[in-house]
């Protein structure tokens, strides 16, 4: 039977137990998950990802950059896989449900599909993407910007954490350096479940985040140099304290984004003295900041405002201030026809629900340059993630599930001449597979 019977729920406790047996790898004292990309403990959950999803008939394959994808076979195997999955890397204060949410209901819906029988014409497959996080090796996304070609599989390996171990060196001090060249791996289309991270959908009362939007975003490095001298004996009129410049130019992020409110969101999340004393005025600073909007245009007076602050912080202080922007992504817009499979699917199974944008990065945002994409959310408490507080429940985590079931069925079965008008065609299938009415 080609169509996904409408009344196939995914198993909720099934997939809660995964959620909760997983977070043990790098789980800490507050409850939440420290689980740094290619870290051993990252390489513990991906053997346990690896297992699982084979136990469940999954074929699983790794890229050059560690992107795990576990593939479930269709009737024809000519047509691309329909896909979904997102991360299991984590921030250091990170949750228990930030990408993980979304790769395990991967896996549970291929589980339900499995205990029921049913076999899509086209294979699908769960992702697990290298390094989403962006904490331990910048760039955030940096596999699945690799696979829409955005960088080099070399470039990307290249890439350095403050310890100075290259991305291609904690790939193979965990094993995790595949064979498959990156980007080589078809995907007829992508949808990613998420928690939304933000609190609109728990704050309205709403299952279902159907997004079709993606805000875009700038990442700076930046350098002040002052002048190290002593606490004691400096005047201050004669100081050139780093600190101070710092303390500014935080200051004026924070102002700048204000002035573009309510969209526009800036953060100042790394800042390192070096050579930190107490009574050593401090001379070298190094800091990051994060900018986001979901306007191109706004992203760029941002930038423009930062640097003219900046300079002239440094000139009224006598401080050297570099600020280079190491990466950005424009806003993305998601696929319609698959933003509209997501939003027939969420009707059939009568989850109330609103069109949103992320305010938080994610792999389908790269995905959305090459593969038609779109993403489901759910709610987290209060908006809470990067955090070890960020939670959500097992009814919500099951309806994101339920949702992503429904749409990955309809896009497998849907007609897919590989053309943007047979992705159309799924939302249409889409309805009639979920909506019981039809
Ligand atoms: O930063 C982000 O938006 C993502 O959560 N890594
Ligand atoms: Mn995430
Ligand atoms: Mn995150």
């Amino acid at each position: 039977m080609h169509e996904t019977r409408h009344n196939l729920r995914v198993d909720g406790s099934r997939l809660w137990a995964m959620i909760q047996e997983t977070a043990r790898f790098g789980g800490t004292p507050e409850g939440g998950v420290d689980r740094l990309t290619l870290s051993a403990t990252d390489g513990q959950v991906r053997d346990w990802f690896r297992d699982a999803c084979e136990a469940a008939g999954l074929e699983i394959h790794v890229d050059e950059l560690g992107t795990q994808f576990a593939l479930r076979r269709g009737r024809d195997m000519s047509l691309a896989p329909v896909a979904c999955g997102s991360h299991l890397d984590t921030q250091p204060t990170g949750g228990r449900f930030d990408g993980i949410l979304g790769t395990l209901a991967g896996l549970e819906v291929m589980r339900t599909l499995n205990d029921a029988g049913i076999e899509t014409e086209a294979p699908l497959m769960v992702v697990n993407w290298t390094n989403e996080e962006g904490s331990r090796f910048a760039p955030a996304t940096m596999a699945s910007a690799a696979y829409a070609g955005l960088y080099t599989a070399e470039d990307i390996r290249s890439r350095r954490d403050a310890a100075g171990i290259s991305v291609g060196e904690a790939l193979d001090a965990i094993g995790y350096r595949g064979g498959e060249p990156t980007g080589a791996r078809p995907i007829g289309a992508f949808v990613e479940l998420h928690i939304e991270q933000g609190p609109i959908l728990d704050a309205e009362g709403e299952t279902i985040g159907v997004v079709d939007r993606c805000q875009g975003v700038a990442w700076y490095d930046g350098t002040i140099t002052g002048f190290e001298s002593h606490a004691g004996t400096t005047p201050m009129p004669r100081r050139r304290d780093a600190q101070c410049g710092l303390a500014e130019i935080a200051l004026a992020a924070e102002a700048i984004a204000l002035a573009h409110a309510p969209s526009a969101v800036a953060t100042m999340g790394e800042a390192v003295i070096a050579a930190p004393s107490r009574n050593v005025v401090p001379g070298r600073i190094a800091f990051t900041l994060d900018i986001r909007d979901p306007d191109q245009g706004t992203l760029d007076a941002i930038d423009a405002a930062l640097r003219e602050r900046i300079a002239e912080i440094g000139t009224r202080r006598n401080l050297a201030i570099t600020l280079d922007k190491i990466w950005s992504r424009a806003p993305v817009v998601f696929d319609a026809s698959v933003v509209s499979a997501v939003e027939s699917a969420t009707r059939g199974l009568g989850l109330s629900h609103r069109r949103m944008v992320s305010g938080a990065q994610h792999d389908a945002c790269n995905l959305a340059d090459t593969v038609p994409t779109a993403m489901i959310f759910v709610p987290c408490k209060d908006g809470i993630s990067h955090n070890p507080a960020e939670s959500a429940t097992l009814a919500d985590c099951t309806a994101g599930a339920d949702v992503l079931l429904q749409t990955l069925v309809a896009l497998a079965n849907a007609p897919q001449a590989g053309s943007t008008s047979s992705v159309s065609g799924i939302a249409a299938k889409t309805q009639s597979a979920s909506d019981p009415s039809s």
